[in-house]
Formats: structure tokens, sequence, C-alpha cells
């Protein structure tokens, strides 16, 4: 069901893996401030579906329209989870976050700490002492503070980085205040603390990207025009996406942004269900650079900050290309008022060179299909960089998933004539760009012809009967626990893992399967003893499988906000050692950028494409792509 906002009647939910609407996130903030959150102190930290167990989809039971809610109460420092029967009208969990766990940052956070960090004496005086007065040109970058071994139980903090420009367009990475940071209490709102270390001259050169400083642009590109005449070759109702054989839900989360669910693919007049639930479960940039600041950049922008709070609204032309659908993004402020991000997500087709050709020289003829995919995606800023999350689907039934990496580089500054060995030095003037990489793990609820599945890892060996030396074979070796399937990624064996269906069989009697090419398999650089390895464990290896629970959503944990690591998160629940043969299982893959900067990352950097893909493997008994038609193009041009 939802409620109508003006009259808060129900009216009626197409699907119960909808988003909440609107109407439906008032209602669950109205029913938990006339319950447990009354008090005017109360922040919300998200108001989201809770999604109906899958078992109560899968039988095509009634569900219930329940919402998950995270608030803070910013007069105790207390923070709470709560679950909400909105058909009811009923709170049904209330449950008071445990000392020292800290829920993910609200957008106005962000500005309230800039704020209080420009009117703090101590900042002011601090700053003036570097010979900067003008603190309207200062830019506080408030940054989660992480956890480097305080005790437990501490405040939640926020950790500012210092810029300034030269002038209220001038790029502030170009920048940096270096050995400067301001920590602010989020709670009291105060600020508590100023690390000033030694000064380094702030570099001077400026560096820019707008057209005012880089002047005229080129005028030798001539348009490119995308047109589809008889319009988009999908189907859309509501959140519910049919496009050639694919069938989908679009889904949207605070935490996670985009949310595929129910991904099948219709082989023969059935809809087989490849992917129950897809979606960014963490990511985390770690820097390699010892310098106080440096080392201590390690932001969890997914779990940290809410990625999807920090969706952008695509704008046509630029972000997207084509026949576009948007989905708007629904979200809730920190007062709990419903925000939508319209056009946060984008789904339109592309063309994609050739699917198949085969020219027969006996008979000199050719045949050839064109490719498509389906690209949904949707790009949040977070603070410095840009990160674009697109999924694509291909008629052969491949799935890919590419992260578009953009935006402006986090630089830190040394003494001109240095040149550190954990940068890119950028200028002349004292401005380098520290090593660092980009760590993302992707939650597969992989359902491959039904949910009880199983994965085997498939490398390249060379038996040791190799009488002509030219011997190589694909081994499957079965992965029966879930601490046999943390594994890394092994291009020297040509690794890949395969989820297969036992109960499921191809032409050839083998179970039907879909494999996942572990591509960008790179795993965190930092060393174990680290605080940020502790707490991003889920990045030390690429391949991690988990039985099904409902409570396991993001690989380091509900809350990393300040975690240290030690209570949840894959390495945890994965302690259990659960079986995961023919089991409900779930696959979390880390991927990842080594990102050892480069001149040309500056002064914005030019995207690089971060993932991996998910093919069919036996899944179909042949090339499902034979019916493409040959003169697609000549139709549409007619
Ligand atoms: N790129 C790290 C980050 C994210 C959000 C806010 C500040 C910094
Ligand atoms: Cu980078």
């Amino acid at each position: 069901m939802s409620i109508d906002t003006e009259n808060q009647t129900v009216v009626g939910v197409a699907h119960p893996l909808d988003p909440l609407s609107r109407a439906e996130i008032s209602r669950a903030v109205s029913i938990l401030k006339d319950g447990p959150a009354a008090a005017e102190s109360f922040r919300f930290i998200s108001v989201e579906l809770r999604e109906p167990a899958k078992e109560l989809l899968r039988n095509g039971s009634e569900t219930t329209r329940e919402a998950d809610a995270v608030l803070i109460d910013r007069a105790t420092s207390r923070s709470f989870e709560a679950i909400v029967d909105l058909d009811a009208g009923a709170v049904d969990t209330w449950t008071q976050l445990a000392d020292g766990v800290h829920p993910p940052f609200m957008l106005d956070e962000f500005a309230e700490c800039e704020e209080a960090c420009r009117k703090d004496p101590k900042v002011i005086e601090a700053l003036a002492k570097r010979g900067l007065t003008d603190l309207d040109l200062v830019c506080f970058e408030p940054w989660s503070v992480g956890w480097f071994g305080e005790e437990a139980g501490g405040p939640r903090l926020m950790r500012a980085l210092v810029f300034v420009r030269e002038n209220p367009t001038d790029n502030p990475y170009a920048h940096p205040i270096e050995n400067f940071i301001v920590f602010y209490d989020l709670s009291s709102g105060v600020v508590v603390k100023v690390e000033d270390a030694e000064a380094i001259p702030v570099p001077r050169a400026s560096s820019n990207y707008l057209p005012e400083y880089v002047g005229p642009a080129r005028t030798d590109l001539k348009p490119i025009s995308i047109t589809q005449p008889e319009g988009p070759s999908f189907k859309v109702t509501g959140n519910h996406v049919q496009w050639a054989d694919w069938s989908f839900r679009v889904g949207f989360t605070p935490r996670e942004g985009l949310v595929l669910h129910q991904l099948r693919f219709r082989d023969k007049g059935v809809d087989r269900p490849v992917i129950n639930r897809a979606s960014l479960s963490e990511m985390v940039v770690p820097y390699g650079d010892t310098a106080p600041v440096q080392a201590k950049k390690n932001a969890f922008d997914s779990g940290e900050y809410n990625i999807g709070n920090m969706a952008n609204s695509l704008k046509l032309g630029c972000d997207c290309l084509g026949e576009i659908k948007y989905f708007d993004g629904i979200t809730a402020d920190s007062h709990g008022n419903p925000l939508t991000i319209e056009n946060a997500i984008c789904m339109h087709e592309e063309d994609d060179s050739i699917m198949w050709k085969h020219l027969d020289f006996r008979e000199n003829t050719a045949e050839t299909r064109r490719s498509r995919k389906l690209v949904i995606s949707f790009i949040a800023t977070v603070a410095n960089y840009e990160y674009g999350f697109y999924w694509h689907l291909y008629l052969d039934g491949t799935i890919e998933f590419l992260v578009k990496a953009t935006g402006i580089l986090s630089t830190a500054a040394q003494h001109p004539g240095e040149k550190s060995p954990y940068g890119q030095t950028l200028n002349n003037d004292g401005l380098y760009g520290p090593i660092h990489q980009h760590m993302f793990n992707v939650r597969l609820d992989f359902e491959v012809d039904g949910p009880k599945n199983a994965v085997y890892e498939v490398d390249m060996e060379i038996p040791e009967d190799n009488p002509t030396h030219t011997a190589f074979k694909a081994v499957d070796r079965l992965l029966k626990t879930e601490q046999a399937a943390i594994r890394k990624a092994d291009v020297s064996k040509h690794r890949f893992w395969k989820i297969v269906n036992h109960d499921s069989r191809n032409v050839v009697d083998e179970p039907v399967a879909y494999r996942l090419i572990p591509t960008d398999g790179i795993t965190l650089a930092a060393g174990d003893e680290s605080y940020v390895s502790q707490r991003a464990q889920f990045a030390r290896n690429n391949l991690w499988v988990t039985a099904y629970h409902r409570k396991e959503r993001f690989a380091a944990g509900e809350f990393p906000n300040q975690s240290t690591g030690k209570h949840d998160g894959l390495h945890v629940w994965t302690l259990a050692d659960r079986d995961i043969v023919d089991e409900d299982l779930v696959v979390w893959y880390t991927f990842g950028m080594h990102h050892v900067v480069r001149l040309e990352d500056w002064p914005v950097m030019p995207r690089q494409n971060i993932g991996f893909m998910i093919e069919p493997h036996g899944f179909f008994d042949q090339n499902p792509t034979l019916n493409l038609p040959s003169n697609i193009t000549a139709a549409t041009d007619t």
C-alpha cells in the first residue's frame, strides 16, 4: 500500500519492492514522532523500505509495507534503529545502538561542520598564524574520522580537511592547507580539536577546469545525435522494466543508490531468475601516503556517507544521451521530510558494436548482428570525487557492472622542490596527488534458476602428464563453506568463479551456471595491521560467499562510521563457516582501482572504468542471440 500525500489514505503500491513513496516516508516519520522519537532533538539519518522477507515474495504471500529508520537523538547522542509497520501505523521495534556505533552522516551535517569550523576562534587563530585571514575562501571538507585505536564509546565526529580558494569559483583542491585538521563533534556542535602540525606553504598555483579559466572550447567536433525514431525498446511499468529478454525491478536506497531486483532472462518463454538483488554494498578509499593528514584518509563513501543520498540529478545530453527513462530517488532529509532526487537514475539503450559475425569465405556471404546494451546508472558526488555506477545488460545474457571514477583528486602539499615518494607531484608549487585505492564491493544475491546455488572456482591447470607440453585445462573446485570461499583473483590461473544450480541441467546434462570474471580484482594494499585494513576486511579478498541472511547487507557491516571492524562485516559473519553448497547464497565481489596518480588526472580526472562481468556459462544451450535481426539499423533508418 501507499499513502496519498493530501489525505493520507491508502492508494495501493504496485509491488512490495517499490521504494517508499514520499507519502510513506512522511507517514513513517509521523508514526515515529508520535511515538519514541517525539523529542525535537531527533534527527533522521535514513528512512527507507524494509524489504519483505524473500520467502514471502517467492511464495506470493501477503506482505506488509514496512520502513527501516535510523535516527539520532542529538540531545543524548544516542542512535536508534526502528522498524515501522506502515499498514498498522505502529512502531514494531525500537532499538538503541550500542555505545560507539555511529550511523552515517546526514547531508546537512556537511554544511553544519563547515560553518562551525569557519566560526571557531581556535580555527580562526590557527589559520591566521598561517597567514590565512579571509575565512570565506577557506573550505572545510568534512571527512569521516575513521578509527585509529581510540577507546570505544567516543562521540560522533567529523574531521575537516582544509583547502583555500583564490576566489569563489577557484578549484580549492589546488591549495591544500597541509598538516591542518579540524575535529568537529556532531553531538555537541563544537570544534573539539585543531591538529596544527608543521606548516607547509600553501601551493598558490591555480588550476581550474571551468570554461572561464580554460578558454574557448574546441569547435571541430560535430554533433552525434542518438535517435530512436520508434522509441526505446524497453517497457516500464512503475519500477518494473522489460527489455528484450531481460526483466527486473529498479530500487533505490539512501545507502546503496541504485538496486536491481529480480533480474530475470526470458528463455523459451520462461523468465529464468539470475540474480535476486544486486547493489553496491560498500566502498573504501585508503591512501598510502604516511603524511599525518594523508595517512588517515580512508573514506567508506557508501557506509559512512550514504552514497545514494549523494546521487546527482542527471541531465539529458550531458550525463546521459539518447532516449532516456529517468527514475527519481526518494529519500528523507534529517528532519524526516521526504526528499526527491529528481532523475537520480538514468536508463537507456546503447549501440554496442557487433554481437557476432561470420563471413563464409566459400560462399562470400557475411552475417553480422549488432549488440546493444541496456544501461541503468546513477552518479554520486562524494566531495572531491564523482562515481558513476553503471549496470549494463546485454542481449546474450551478460551483465556488466562498471564504476566510472572521475572528479577531482584529493590533494596534498609538500615543500616546493620536494617530491613525495607517496604521490605524484602535480606542479612546481608543492602540490601532489597521494597514491590511493578505490575499493568497491558488490553484493550479488544470485538465484541462478532458483535460490539454491553453489559456487565453483575454475582455474587453468597444466596436468603433470603432459607429453606434448601443450596441455592446459579448466578445473572446477567446489567451494563448500564460507571460509573456503574467501578467495583472491589469480590472473596467472585465468581464475573465475561459477555460480551453478545443480538441480537445473543444460543440454549436456551439466548444471546451468553464470560465471563472474574477476577483472579489476585488486585487494587492499595497506598492511593487515593497519586500522583501515581491520575495518575494511572485505577488501583483503576478492570473493566472499555467504549463506543468505537478511541482516547481512553491507560488506563492512551495518555501521562502518568510526567502526573498529571487530564486530560486523563479511569477515565476522563468515567465521560461522556456514555450508554454501546448494544453499540460498550471496556472492560478494571486491574489486577496485589502484590509483597511482598521473599528471593527466589533474585538475579534473578523465573518467576511469573499473568493473567486472557476469556471463552465462552453460545457462543457455547455445548462443541465445541467433534470433537477432540482421537489419535493425536499416529498419530504424527508414
Ligand atoms: N571523498 C571522501 C569524502 C566523502 C564525503 C565527504 C567528504 C569526503
Ligand atoms: Cu583516485
